[in-house]
């Protein structure tokens, strides 16, 4: 027997020695995916279509009592729509089938405010079936969006609303294939039509919409769908619409702690290291400054600066990424918003065009169980079942790479082997350079995947030390790249004297016209600060004179400088720093006095002289965690300071996700004097502040 068992270990000694024994996966550790979630997290990028009545009635938030014969799109095509957002790599659409006006984009049974009394296909429409189909043909997912909260309905805030919403929810689940995700809103309950009552209702959201029972509704007729954003939601909201991730990403939340209000939507970015739940991040993001089409933003398409930032911190930072494309009045991809698009795509192709690392020699100064099968290689066999895995004890390692020769790079990317639980809690990277090992990076989390963008280093090896996890390391993949240099634009300021300054990285050279052409290496040399007082439109280049390689081209309007603006009156706060709303940087701002309840709130400028104007622009205040935001505002105009007259009022929608410049147009008219009341604020802050007030001005 002894001699039995003697001759046992010898064996299992021979068998560990030559990687022949079986060693037990890890265990799982902590919170974990469901299958649906991680196959909805390798979609990665997917797109966003808001495309309604709002299109047509240029808002971003219907008020509900918006007719459905508005809705006549000229050209709709949803098959341009899938053939756009497939050309990008990006996996599905997820479609805005009812916003908060109520308006539907099927022929639902529940109500007749829908596409089905719109002039579109003389009411034999049904959008969300075209564009079913077409997801099948472009082999794309689909998703929805219904909006919990609906401006329309008389019901709205009573029970049989929600009744309403539910058989809604039946009819998408049910009629149109598969849909990936439903996406529910946070925005609910204020003012709006309510069938004509026009008055402002509050909903408790948690306990209105009972989530629990909504939520077994749907898994009874969709076990496949992720359900997005509100109850017990499978992900979560990224906590801005900028589609920007925290550097720091759990895909655990504290789910419970949500429910209950006591955590602050700002923690959405990082998520939470103690989190009980696994409800991975989503950034959001329109690729305009609106969600809707508005055409005035038709040269306001987000920079391919922007857009690659965007890309490197939702997907780069454990987050997908949810692009909006605003679809035209026409029912089209506009073509600025495609070309850009495009520029994105090729861009991060070329960025990710070879990766370095496979032909390298790569080790691990510990392998769970000695063993082959968890072998550091692993994170280099394009599996994405295979991981490179330490002892169970083990929660720091290195794992280094040799290249056969010194090896430009400038991004790494790493990936955990999340179906066993999101584990490494920091990591950083050294390079082998003249034979001295530099630092390259001290970072926190990884998860599904982080990308980071690093200055380029020539090395002969690259080191990433895993300095800590919540259990043993699980790496599923190791890649790094030496991607283009990436040119940034320079950016362009004009104070209110109208003196510009253009800024580029470096000691890049910068090019400029302002006479609307696009700059050349022939065009002006930007030598320092110049004076242009005249309303222009400026554009510019930077170029990286070693290299070669140039920017993209930063646009800028201005209309005449401020150099002659006066504050005349505000209603209250501090007066001698009143003119940082004037001084051309939307840095700066400066609130009323300190009580909300003495809105209505107001200032009124002297222009300096007359001026023909349409429209208006108020910059909320930018900087902050708990900005102090205008919802509801007036403005008026006056050529003599007496008689003044209302030129636009409503509110500022969607501003207290998105604090983006707000852009009111109206009539041509002439003024020297112009006031802007606060009507309403959002919130609890103690004021509303403003950060820059600037008019539209016809040329
Ligand atoms: C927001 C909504 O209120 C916007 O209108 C938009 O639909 C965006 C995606 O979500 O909170």
């Amino acid at each position: 027997m002894k001699n039995a068992f003697l001759l046992l270990c010898v064996f299992c000694m021979i068998a560990t020695v030559s990687g022949q024994k079986k060693v037990k996966p890890p265990e799982p550790f902590g919170p974990l995916p469901t299958q649906k979630q991680v196959d909805w997290q390798e979609m990665e990028f997917y797109a966003f279509v808001h495309f309604s009545l709002n299109t047509f009635t240029n808002k971003e938030w219907g008020y509900g009592d918006e007719s459905p014969e508005l809705f006549n799109p000229t050209n709709l095509d949803v098959r341009q729509w899938a053939r756009v957002v497939k050309e990008a790599g990006m996996k599905g659409i997820i479609l805005v089938a009812k916003h908060h006006d109520g308006f539907c984009l099927w022929p639902s049974a529940y109500t007749q405010r829908s596409v089905k009394n719109s002039p579109w296909k003389n009411g034999k429409g049904d959008l969300v079936k075209e564009l079913a189909a077409a997801c099948k043909e472009y082999g794309l997912k689909l998703g929805l969006y219904l909006s919990p909260w609906d401006r329309n309905r008389a019901d709205y805030g009573k029970p049989e609303y929600v009744t309403y919403f539910r058989n809604q929810l039946k009819e998408l689940l049910s009629n149109y294939g598969d849909v990936f995700e439903m996406w529910f809103d946070g925005a609910n309950g204020g003012d709006g039509y309510y069938g004509g009552a026009n008055e402002t209702r509050k909903i408790n959201t948690l306990e209105y919409y009972k989530w629990d029972e909504t939520y077994k509704l749907i898994y009874k007729i969709a076990p496949n769908t992720l359900v997005w954003g509100v109850g017990t939601s499978e992900a979560r909201w990224i906590g801005n619409e900028e589609g920007r991730a925290g550097k720091t990403n759990w895909s655990l939340l504290r789910q419970r702690d949500e429910l209950a209000g006591k955590v602050h939507y700002s923690e959405f970015m990082s998520g939470h290291e103690d989190g009980e739940k696994w409800v991975p991040g989503e950034a959001d993001v329109s690729i305009r400054p609106g969600w809707f089409y508005h055409a005035i933003e038709d040269d306001k398409v987000r920079s391919l600066d922007e857009m690659v930032d965007i890309y490197y911190e939702s997907i780069g930072r454990n987050a997908t990424l949810l692009l909006n494309l605003p679809v035209d009045k026409r029912g089209l991809v506009h073509e600025n918003d495609q070309a850009r698009l495009k520029e994105l795509v090729s861009t991060i192709k070329e960025d990710f065009k070879t990766d370095v690392l496979t032909a390298t020699k790569i080790s691990a100064d510990n392998v769970r169980g000695n063993n082959a099968a968890f072998a550091a290689k692993k994170v280099s066999d394009r599996n994405k079942n295979t991981y490179w895995a330490t002892d169970d004890n083990i929660k720091s390692a290195s794992i280094v790479f040799e290249f056969n020769k010194p090896t430009p790079i400038n991004r790494i990317l790493l990936q955990e082997y999340i179906k066993l639980g999101q584990r490494v809690k920091a990591f950083n990277i050294e390079a082998k350079v003249d034979e001295k090992w530099i630092s390259l990076a001290h970072e926190t989390t990884i998860g599904y995947k982080r990308i980071l963008r690093i200055d380029r280093v020539t090395a002969s090896a690259l080191k990433i030390n895993i300095a800590d996890s919540k259990a043993s390391i699980l790496i599923s993949n190791i890649e790094a790249y030496n991607a283009p240099t990436f040119v940034r634009m320079p950016k362009i300021l004009r104070d209110k004297n109208g003196n510009v300054t253009i800024k580029s990285q470096g000691e890049n050279a910068i090019y400029y016209t302002i006479d609307g052409s696009n700059p050349t290496q022939k065009s002006i040399l930007y030598k320092g600060v110049f004076q242009y007082k005249k309303a222009f439109e400026i554009k510019a280049f930077a170029i990286d004179a070693v290299e070669n390689i140039s920017s993209a081209v930063t646009t800028a309007k201005y209309g005449a400088s401020k150099e002659n603006w006066k504050i005349l009156t505000a209603s209250s706060g501090d007066l001698n720093s009143v003119n940082r709303i004037i001084d051309g940087n939307p840095n700066t701002d400066w609130s009323f006095g300190d009580n909300l309840n003495k809105l209505p709130q107001e200032i009124t400028i002297d222009m300096g002289s007359i001026l023909d104007i349409n429209g208006f622009t108020y910059i909320p205040q930018q900087v902050g965690n708990n900005l102090n935001l205008i919802s509801n505002y007036e403005f008026y105009s006056s050529l003599d300071n007496v008689e003044w007259i209302l030129q636009s009022q409503g509110e500022f929608s969607n501003i207290k996700s998105n604090p983006i410049e707000q852009v009111k147009t109206f009539k041509k008219d002439k003024a020297r004097y112009i006031r802007f009341v606060a009507r309403s604020a959002v919130g609890k802050g103690a004021t509303v502040s403003i950060a820059e007030i600037n008019i539209i001005e016809t040329l």
